[in-house]
């Protein structure tokens, strides 16, 4: 498509949406797939969405209302294939000048590859000669820590498990993971606060909610399928507040495609009433703000002889921490509060006012909240603001961190963690006979800085596109290149695969469209979404080649071949994968009548003690949490930088995969290559739409760095001032990999001071 920028008008969903599917599916047609496959997409006879975490637990259709769905089957249901012949006329270097989306769009990988560095070309290899000599190799190493077992959220809880396995038999705990690049901050701040990482809230909630905050997050491009969850609640009275630098048109209005009366009226609903444009960085000033209000207010009335706003028997009888909060946020000024959150003081207390007056009030939050220094921190004030008025384990009420990865909270539950609990690790002695472990391994961040050292010399990517999904490409690029192995476990050719080492393997696996067959039959896979509905999906595609493996089979292939000596039957849990849930239920009871339960349509339910106020945290209590000092008040801290950049996904794109170069709802056609700036920010910096602009990263004192991003156009938009905003991954290089919070180690990937200069 040409490029242009052009101001969407229309709501999200609507016809927009409805003509994007029409199109993907008429797509699927030409390439001669089969685009029936979309209609049974979380049903329960079929394979659940590989899209979003956003549960269905009724499993209804659900293609028609999420275009997103919709794409990211279709990119994996395609028929291009992308087979050895073309890749021996191919050389690596070649691959490497395309684009992400032209690499993808090569189709799907079919056969075993090796990298041959004489052709600089991947060469088709045998399974078993690949499984023997990545076998080899990993025995030849003295320390077990020395590999780094990657995880991204696609896989299942059943692969998942298994991965997890094969590590800690091996001997390490090296499990980097993409949660560590997501909701990491929500395992540490919500296990802190509440006692568990996960959401507190299910459906049936949202029914009886007033009051949803739905901050730091787009669900019309992330989470599509929940429009209709917000629709309803606005329907019928309850209210949205929306918090976001930046005006996102899935917060604002919404067509919902099944509607026949909205379609054809083109009567949009209308989604939040209110929408705080806060800074980039600054929400936890306005939370600090919010908190500030409701207890001056509940202070006063108090003094009054009024009724109290707070919930004191619930503060009093289920919480602790509560009064260093309260010194906390009415020592913090509204200059610092107003500063730091770009908002007004009369918005603040409008915003306190309908919190106040809201008896049920839900919070759910993406990634403008995790990605962030203090990002901890950040949902740690959300939960306090939520047990002020006891918003937490009761009906409507409660915090939603929305997951990204259709499985990455499974892939935590079933021991993806590079930081396994002794009891843990005692079930798996128990089960297998092995000693696992106990030393924490690495997370993302350590992992890099291990490989560019070479402390690490091997590396597994179960999925993803690592080093492209890290920040300091410079630094990820070298560090995956230094490695003696690297093993990549993929559906489609990506960016991490271009950057070859000593040895290494690109092995193509099923994805969760296709038929799973092994020796007992065809398998069923298990998923946790996001509001920790535990579900079964089942492939129904014929496999697009004969040659690939299941991602279970390939871990049993690998582990097999490093430990000649292992106490696992990998073939006996790869042909009947029921017998892999047996061994989960073993080692989490929580799973308990697994293989019965996931035979319900909606599966069964993860329970979160905080749902039911039993708070497994180390107080015993839901904990209030100050911030730490200074956090807004410090003129150094990176929320108070002049301009800050944060890093956006486009409505074409999963991730680090590039659909296409529009993003429609914020009026981007046929480019990536934007800077979003307000009005008056671009007058201040002086620049104005259409200009070329440089970016370029400030360290802590302000004094510019080598990272730059060069030639971005200049895109006029609603957005907070001193905010702007920029495409992931191409602006990955200008996050340093020490920015990170360091109470989660997530890279700060929304909170980037910077400096602008207009290309020569
Ligand atoms: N179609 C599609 N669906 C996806 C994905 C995808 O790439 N494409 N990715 C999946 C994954 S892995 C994830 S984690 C989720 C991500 O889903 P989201 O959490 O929605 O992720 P982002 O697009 O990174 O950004 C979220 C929003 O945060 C806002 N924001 C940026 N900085 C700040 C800030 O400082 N404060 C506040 N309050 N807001 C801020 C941005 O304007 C943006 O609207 O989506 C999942 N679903
Ligand atoms: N600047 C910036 N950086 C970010 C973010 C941001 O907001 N800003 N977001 C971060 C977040 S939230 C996340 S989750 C990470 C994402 O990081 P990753 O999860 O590592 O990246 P993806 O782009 O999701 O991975 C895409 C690749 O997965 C493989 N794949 C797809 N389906 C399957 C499958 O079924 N099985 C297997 N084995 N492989 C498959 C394909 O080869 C595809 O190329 O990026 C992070 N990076
Ligand atoms: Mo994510």
């Amino acid at each position: 498509m040409k490029e242009k920028i052009e101001k969407y008008k229309g709501p999200a969903g609507g016809w927009g949406a409805l003509k994007a599917v029409a199109e993907i599916l008429a797509e699927q047609e030409r390439e001669g797939a089969d685009a029936k496959a979309l209609f049974k997409m979380n049903k329960h006879d079929g394979f659940d969405c590989p899209g979003c975490a956003w549960p269905n637990p009724e499993r209804t259709p659900i293609f028609d209302v999420c275009e997103n769905g919709a794409k990211a089957v279709a990119w994996e249901a395609t028929r291009k294939k992308l087979t050895p012949e073309m890749l021996s006329k191919m050389s690596v270097t070649e691959l490497s000048k395309l684009s992400a989306h032209e690499l993808e769009d090569l189709g799907r990988l079919t056969y075993p590859l090796k990298y041959d560095a004489a052709s600089d070309t991947y060469q088709p290899i045998e399974w078993d000669v690949a499984f023997k000599e990545i076998g080899a190799i990993l025995q030849s190493y003295d320390d077990p820590t020395t590999l780094e077992l990657y995880t991204s959220g696609r896989t299942s809880n059943e692969a998942a498990f298994l991965y997890q396995l094969f590590g800690r038999e091996y001997g390490t705990n090296n499990y980097p993971d993409c949660s560590n690049m997501c909701h990491e901050p929500t395992s540490v701040g919500l296990g802190a606060s509440i006692g568990v990482g996960k959401s507190t809230v299910t459906f049936d909630d949202f029914e009886t909610v007033d009051l949803v905050i739905d901050i730091g997050h787009n669900p019309g491009t992330n989470h599509p399928r929940i429009l209709s969850t917000y629709r309803a609640l606005s329907k019928r009275g309850a209210t949205l507040v929306a918090v976001n630098p930046l005006k996102e048109r899935g917060l604002e209005r919404f067509i919902y495609p099944q509607n026949p009366v909205e379609m054809l009226t083109d009567h949009p609903t209308k989604l939040a009433s209110h929408y705080y444009n806060v800074r980039v960085g600054g929400d936890v000033a306005l939370v600090k703000g919010l908190m500030r209000v409701v207890i001056e207010r509940h202070e006063a009335a108090v003094a009054k002889g009024e009724p109290a706003i707070l919930d004191l028997d619930f503060i009093k009888d289920e919480t602790v921490g509560y009064e260093a909060v309260r010194e906390d946020v009415l020592n913090t000024s509204w200059d610092d509060i107003t500063r730091v959150s770009g908002l007004t003081k009369e918005a603040i207390e409008e915003f306190a006012g309908l919190y106040i007056k809201a008896e049920r009030t839900i919070i759910c939050y993406g990634m403008g909240i995790t990605q962030h220094e203090h990002g901890t921190q950040n949902i740690q004030q959300l939960v306090n603001l939520l047990l002020l008025k006891g918003n937490m384990g009761r009906p409507g009420a409660g915090i939603l961190p929305l997951r990204g990865h259709s499985n990455v909270q499974g892939d935590r539950t079933v021991g993806i963690t590079e930081k396994p609990s002794q009891a843990m690790l005692d079930k798996l002695e128990a089960r297998y006979g092995f000693t696992p472990p106990t030393k924490w391994g690495h997370a993302v961040v350590a992992s890099v800085e291990a490989m560019y050292s070479g402390q690490s010399k091997a590396f597994i990517g179960m999925g993803g596109n690592f080093a492209e999904a890290m920040p300091d490409h410079d630094k990820t690029y070298q560090a995956m290149k230094n490695l003696d192995l690297a093993v990549h476990i993929a559906t489609k050719m990506n960016r991490s695969h271009l950057l070859t080492s000593k040895n290494t393997y690109l092995l193509p696996v099923l994805g969760r469209t296709e038929i799973d067959m092994q020796a007992t039959g065809r398998q069923v896979v298990t998923i946790e979404d996001s509001m920790n509905f535990v579900t079964a999906s089942c492939g129904i595609l014929k496999p697009i080649s004969p040659d690939l493996l299941s991602e279970c089979a390939v871990v049993a292939g690998i582990a097999k071949a490093a430990i000649p000596d292992t106490k696992v039957k990998w073939d006996e849990l790869v042909a009947d994968y029921s017998k892999i849930r047996d061994d989960i239920e073993f080692v989490y009871p929580d799973f308990k009548d697994y293989n019965e339960r996931i035979k319900a349509p909606a599966g069964f339910h993860l329970q979160n003690p905080a749902s039911i106020r039993k708070w497994v945290t180390k107080s015993g209590k839901a904990n209030f949490f100050k911030t730490s000092d200074g956090i807004i008040e410090d003129p150094d801290s990176l929320l108070n930088a002049e301009l800050t950049l944060t890093t956006l996904r486009s409505h074409d794109q999963y991730n680090t995969t590039i659909y296409g170069l529009n993003d429609r709802y914020r009026g981007v056609f046929g480019q990536r290559d934007v800077l979003f700036i307000s009005e008056a920010e671009a007058k201040k910096q002086g620049i104005k739409a259409d200009d070329r602009v440089n970016i370029i990263a400030l360290d802590r004192n302000r004094k510019p760095t080598e990272r730059r991003l060069d030639n971005l156009r200049v895109v006029i938009y609603d957005i907070a001032d001193r905010s702007v905003a920029t495409y992931f991954p191409e602006a990955n290089n200008l996050v340093a990999l020490e920015n990170m919070d360091q109470q989660s180690g997530i890279p700060v990937y929304k909170n980037i001071p910077i400096a602008i200069e207009l290309t020569q």
